[in-house]
Order: C-alpha cells, then sequence, then structure tokens
C-alpha cells in the first residue's frame, strides 16, 4: 500500500503540466478547438470576453489549455497570458481572406515578445470544410511563415467542426516538438 502511494505520488510530482495559448482574430474557431481537444464535441459558441482554460490530456502528457479572446478590444490583454508558454496554437479562419493582414500583424507582434522566444509556434489553417478557404500553404505565405527562422513551427489545415480534421495529426507535431525540447 505504501508503495502504491509512493509510485502514485512520483508519478504526479514527474507530470509537469505544459502551458499552451490558443491566439487568433475573434471567430477564427479557438474556443470550438479547445472544447473539441477536451471533450471531443462541436460545442455552441459565443465570443469569448477574457479567457477560457481547461486540462487536456494527451499522450501521457496534460496541458493546461488557454483560449482568449480575440476581439480587437482584448487583444492586448494576451500579453498577460504570455509567461512560462511552452506551445501557441495560433488560429486562422482561412476563409477570412479580408483580414489574413491583420492575422499577420498580430501574429508577428507576438513572436517579437521576449517571453515568448522559446515557444512552439503551431499554426491552424482553420475551416477547412468551407469551399474557397486558402489552403495551409496559401496561409504560410500569406503570414510570412517562412521568414522565421529560429522559431520551431508548423502548420496543419484544421476543421473543428468536420470531425476535428487535422487536429490529432497536429497535437501528434505538437507532443514530439515540445518532448524534442525537453
Ligand atoms: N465551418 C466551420 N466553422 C467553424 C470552425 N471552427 C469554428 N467554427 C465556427 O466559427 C464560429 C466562431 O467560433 P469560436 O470558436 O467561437 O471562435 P473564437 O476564435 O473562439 O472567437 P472569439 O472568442 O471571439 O475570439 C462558431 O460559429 C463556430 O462554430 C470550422 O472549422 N469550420
Ligand atoms: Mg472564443
Amino acid at each position: 500500500m505504501g508503495q502504491w502511494f509512493a509510485r502514485l505520488f512520483s508519478g504526479l510530482i514527474g507530470t509537469k503540466e505544459l502551458r499552451i495559448l490558443i491566439l487568433g482574430l475573434d471567430g477564427a474557431g479557438k474556443t470550438t478547438i479547445l472544447y473539441r481537444l477536451q471533450v471531443g464535441e462541436v460545442v455552441t459558441t459565443i465570443p469569448t470576453i477574457g479567457f477560457n482554460v481547461e486540462t487536456v490530456d494527451y499522450k501521457n502528457m496534460r496541458f493546461q489549455v488557454w483560449d482568449l479572446g480575440g476581439q480587437t478590444s482584448i487583444r492586448p490583454y494576451w500579453r498577460c497570458y504570455y509567461s512560462n508558454t511552452d506551445a501557441i496554437i495560433y488560429v486562422v479562419d482561412s476563409v477570412d481572406r479580408e483580414r489574413i493582414g491583420i492575422s499577420k500583424s498580430e501574429l508577428v507582434a507576438m513572436l517579437e515578445e521576449e517571453e515568448l522566444k522559446d515557444a512552439i509556434l503551431c499554426v491552424f489553417a482553420n475551416k477547412q470544410d468551407i469551399e474557397g478557404a486558402m489552403t495551409p500553404t496559401e496561409v504560410s505565405q500569406e503570414l510570412g511563415l517562412s521568414a522565421l527562422k529560429t522559431r520551431t513551427w508548423a502548420i496543419f489545415k484544421t476543421s473543428a467542426v468536420k470531425g476535428g480534421l487535422g487536429l490529432e495529426e497536429a497535437m501528434e507535431w505538437l507532443c514530439n516538438a515540445i518532448k524534442s525540447k525537453q
């Protein structure tokens, strides 16, 4: 019994919760993705004012996932959450060609932050189930991702609603990227 407890405790102490931020413009699908990852279902969302935070377990890893509101007036508060972040999931509405430039400037500004200099970047080119969505290659070009020299990054095509397309693959990459940094 004593040994069993000891094992249980050493297991828990050894489990470091990794910190992930989900960022992106309003309406990109951040909250939908958070709950798709956590409960595996599409939930009905309302625009996030403030944040949602949930624990997500994935392949022996435990993540504390923060989903922040993306509206223009709320974006300045993103920086309050930057410290100790292991990875950023940056969600793009691949149908929103009009605001892809704004999405790029927010991303560029964020990546210049000292607190995020070691954070892994995983871009979700979301809403791929909608016809006319930009491909990941287009999204990558629009965001200027090829200019990132020192950052560990990748882009995935996702749909938070249609069978959770791409989410599994993206999480798999993220877990491996985090592991190889540790
Ligand atoms: N077709 C489609 N709709 C999606 C997808 N992901 C999210 N949505 C829809 O997009 C709308 C906005 O989704 P949210 O998850 O609330 O967006 P958000 O990024 O959290 O927005 P803020 O909280 O305002 O920053 C909702 O109606 C979602 O159902 C997707 O992959 N495909
Ligand atoms: Mg939201």
